[in-house]
């Protein structure tokens, strides 16, 4: 489904998805040919939850976001070239190369904090939305994390606290579904909670939670919109968990890329390995979309092909302007840093 939206917004909607998905790719590749070292997250599969949802925020909301923050960073209109730098660990980069892959943090955007740290962000969240709430400054909060922040102990007690609080903040929870197959709205798919479904959990502290299909761009557009306009009207913090199914290349310890993405797979999947060919053809949100773009007659494929093309060029300048740039000095090392 489509988000209710006209057609420069939906356009738009369609190249920031884009731009996270060949970024990603980019990135993958860029670590098999030893640019940068360690281990990484990418957003590829996710890119319906994150470019709606965050399209619903205003320009003074604030953001949280983890280990799998470059989807969310680029969504919000992070721009690729200095996001690409960070990761690499270059001084051009948002956080001067500092940060890097897991801490990359862009404040200008409104993003408050990254981490790693699974459900770190959980109560720093509540916190910002508490500064919000009492300075009456009209901002809400988005605390982004994965299915497995819930385990943690920290997601408990800041849902305790921001619902007898009412803070105006909203928990997105992108359920990846380590180890849940299939995208049925309502199925029984957790991580390795015993609560289930993961909505169970803060609905115990009289959250209001629901779950929606990730996948589907109009349908988390709709949630998050709604949700938004909610916690707006002080009516305190609202949950949604994304379902999206994991993306085959994420399968195993270091992400590889199955089939480059090419807007042609949306028509004709006769390229992608069998393998792996259901998940391009039934779970792929930025080729669902695409496919949904042409069918609601928004678009042409060639016009979709020209803003994909155009994403090409603009993360090959990206590649470009990262790999010129250079690493940070050794004596600034203990700069920006806390200790
Ligand atoms: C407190 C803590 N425990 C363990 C880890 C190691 N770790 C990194 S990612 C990850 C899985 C997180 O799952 P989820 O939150 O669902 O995010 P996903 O990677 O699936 O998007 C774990 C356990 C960590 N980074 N922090
Ligand atoms: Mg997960």
């Amino acid at each position: 489904m489509l988000p209710t939206l006209n057609r420069e917004q939906l356009m738009d909607l369609c190249r920031r998805m884009f731009r996270i998905r060949h970024f990603e790719e980019k990135l993958i590749l860029l670590h098999t040919e030893g640019r940068f070292s360690g281990h990484y997250h990418v957003y590829i599969g996710q890119e319906a939850t994150g470019v709606p949802a965050l399209s619903c925020l205003g320009p003074d909301d604030y953001l949280f976001t983890t280990h799998r923050n470059h989807g969310h960073l680029l969504a919000r209109g992070a721009d690729p070239a200095r996001l690409l730098a960070e990761i690499l660990g270059r001084r051009d980069g948002y956080n001067k190369g500092k940060g890097g892959t897991f801490h990359t943090n862009v404040s200008a955007l409104g993003f408050f904090h990254t981490s790693a740290v699974v459900a770190g962000i959980i109560p720093l969240a509540g916190g910002a939305a508490y500064a919000a709430k009492a300075k009456k400054s009209g901002q809400i909060t988005v605390c982004l994390f994965g299915d497995g922040a819930l385990e943690e102990g920290a997601a408990p007690e800041s849902f305790n606290i921001a619902s007898l609080w009412k803070l105006p903040v909203l928990y997105l929870c992108e359920n990846n579904g380590k180890y849940g197959r299939g995208r049925a709205v309502g199925a029984v798919r957790s991580s390795t909670m015993a609560a289930y479904p993961l909505t169970d959990l803060p609905a115990a502290y009289k959250i209001p939670a629901q779950q929606v299909d990730g996948v589907d761009a109009g349908a988390v557009h709709g949630a998050v919109s709604e949700a938004v306009k909610k916690i707006r009207q002080g009516e305190g913090p609202q949950f949604i968990e994304a379902q999206t199914v994991r993306w085959p290349g994420s399968e195993s310890n270091w992400p590889v890329v199955p089939v480059p993405t090419d807007v042609s797979l949306a028509w004709d999947s006769s390229a992608v390995p069998e393998a792996v060919k259901e998940w391009y053809r039934e779970s792929d949100p930025v080729l669902t979309f695409v496919r949904e773009l042409v069918e609601g007659k928004v678009a042409t494929r060639e016009e979709i092909g020209q803003v994909e093309e155009k994403v090409r060029e603009e993360i090959a300048r990206a590649v470009e302007f990262a790999l010129a740039s250079p690493y940070p000095e050794l004596e600034t090392a203990l700069r920006d840093v806390f200790a």
